[in-house]
């Protein structure tokens, strides 16, 4: 069915950028295997008892390290045109800096040339959350700033060897999420605190891994472009999500203002002027550092195209208390971003069927991403010059809700998601003049969802964790008729008919 009837009939170039995506430690296990080094992932869930929602680990996972030729023949057989992947870090260089892993390079070697035997385009990002700990041993990695020149060293040694294979390179995946969560450690939990942020790690720690991270990135930026004179796209992913006004008042307006520069305007100096906006400066003082006037002209300017992971809609409200009285008290729950999202509608309806099982902030709001990649190019970055939506997905419902396979591979609601989302991006490309040149499904299979562990299954296959079989669900087959029938890739014979949610 056609959600978006006026694009039924729209083509796609052939250099629409569009497959599936992983990330390293969510679907390559053999976390210790040839000389890898240890991550901040590979500790965190089985030093911390309950860190992770279903006491799961990253161990072996989908063993995509030692299954990724069945993988990327499965990817060829099905037509899809690129797999969007990470490299980890600590597989090339164990302790962060230092000695090189010769077996990992060889690894990495091998798969990148195995992926173009396959004839699938890479598209590469270079840091996605596994910090090496050994930078937590040396330095309290994100936290200081000598993070900067080793993420450096390693960014070049990868693009030195793999450029030639690469489509699209992306330096970091969502760098909002710096916290422990994702790719910081529990300060003062199992390591020492670091560079004086104190126990828990606290917002200090987060924006000095945010700052960071935008320095390594322009840095790596600046150097591909200038000195090795690379000529594939480069930027990094960004994490945000449409944003609605709760009601008409002021209050709210500002609210979903602060929500977008939280997200989006937090590494936005790409796209005006090299600094935060006004809104971080405001509230967070000192507690956000300083870029210097060279840094600022650095950053500017430092990215070829916009990436956006974008999942989800929400209705954004100023908190009870308002705005100026939350941003005066650092205590309040809602510091600093000082808003308050809701998923239920101002007439009361939800936003939409909900992901649960361990994706309870997703909704399925496909329609969002129209709008929503209008307001990043059009309204809150005008100098973008394309978009890629570089994730988008949906998680199915938990796994005690099935009883057989042929249930877990009708995932209807998820191929509806796909569906309707997919045209929406078509219709913001030819009805809009939006100039969106790329889409990625998130997941290529299950996978280990961060903290809420293996139980959180993102994939367009399914994984048989005990066998390591996979099989391809009918939102896979939904992907890839969609993408046929608007001029790309084979498309499948496997008859999937969707049911719409009204
Ligand atoms: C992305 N949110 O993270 C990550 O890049 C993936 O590694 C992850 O598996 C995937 O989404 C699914 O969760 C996000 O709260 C984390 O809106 C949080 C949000 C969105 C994306």
């Amino acid at each position: 069915p056609a959600y978006v009837p006026e694009v039924a009939d729209a083509v796609l170039p052939d250099d629409f950028l569009w497959g599936v995506a992983s990330a390293a430690f969510q679907v390559e296990g053999a976390v210790d295997a040839e000389g890898k080094g240890p991550s901040v992932w590979d500790l965190l869930p089985h030093r911390w008892v309950n860190a992770i929602a279903d006491n799961t680990t990253g161990d072996i996972s989908a063993n995509s390290y030692y299954l990724y030729k069945q993988d990327n023949l499965r990817l060829k057989n099905l037509g899809i045109q690129s797999y969007s992947f990470s490299i980890g870090w600590a597989r090339i260089f164990p302790f962060g800096r230092g000695p090189i892993n010769g077996q990992g390079v060889q690894h990495y070697d091998d798969f990148f040339d195995d992926l173009e035997q396959n004839g699938i385009k890479a598209v590469v990002t270079l840091f996605h959350w596994d910090t090496p700990l050994a930078l937590f041993d040396s330095y309290g990695a994100w936290t200081s700033e000598d993070i900067v020149a080793d993420f450096v060293n390693y960014a070049k040694y990868v693009i030195e060897r793999y450029d030639k294979y690469t489509t699209a390179w992306y330096t970091f995946n969502e760098p909002q999420y710096c916290n422990w969560r994702f790719s910081q450690y529990p300060f003062g939990t199992i390591l020492p605190d670091y560079n004086g942020v104190g126990k828990g790690g606290g917002i200090r720690a987060q924006y000095l891994c945010g700052h960071y991270t935008l320095l390594a990135h322009a840095e790596v930026y600046k150097w591909y472009k200038n000195v090795y004179k690379g000529t594939k796209p480069m930027t990094f992913k960004n994490s945000a999500n449409y944003v609605l006004a709760n009601s008409t008042s002021a209050a709210d307006a500002e609210a979903v203002q602060r929500v977008n520069d939280y997200n989006m305007g937090w590494f936005g100096g790409v796209w005006t002027d090299g600094d935060y906006p006004e809104t971080l400066r405001s509230t967070l003082g000192d507690t956000l550092p300083t870029y210097t006037a060279e840094q600022k002209a650095l950053i500017k300017g430092a990215a070829d195209f916009y990436a956006i992971d974008a999942y989800t809609t929400y209705y954004a409200a100023a908190p009870p208390n308002g705005i100026a009285a939350c941003v005066a008290n650092r205590s309040d729950p809602n510091f600093p971003v000082c808003a308050v999202s809701d998923s239920v509608a101002p007439d009361g309806f939800p936003l939409g069927p909900n992901s649960d099982a361990g994706a309870s902030w997703l909704y399925s709001t496909p329609g969002g991403v129209r709008p929503f990649l209008s307001f990043i190019t059009k309204e809150y970055f005008p100098t973008v010059p394309s978009i890629v939506v570089s994730e988008f997905g949906f998680a199915d419902p938990a796994e005690s809700q099935f009883s057989t396979l042929p249930q877990i591979l009708w995932d209807l609601r998820r191929a509806d998601y796909i569906q309707s989302y997919l045209d929406n991006i078509l219709a913001a490309r030819v009805l809009d003049g939006v100039n969106v040149t790329g889409a990625f499904a998130w997941a290529i299979y299950d996978n280990y969802e961060w903290t809420s562990g293996l139980g959180t299954k993102f994939g367009l296959q399914y994984v048989n964790l005990t066998s390591q079989e996979r099989h391809p669900k009918a939102s896979m087959f939904q992907f890839l008729n969609w993408f046929q029938s608007h001029g790309l890739g084979k498309g499948s014979t496997a008859n999937v008919s969707v049911p719409t949610y009204g």
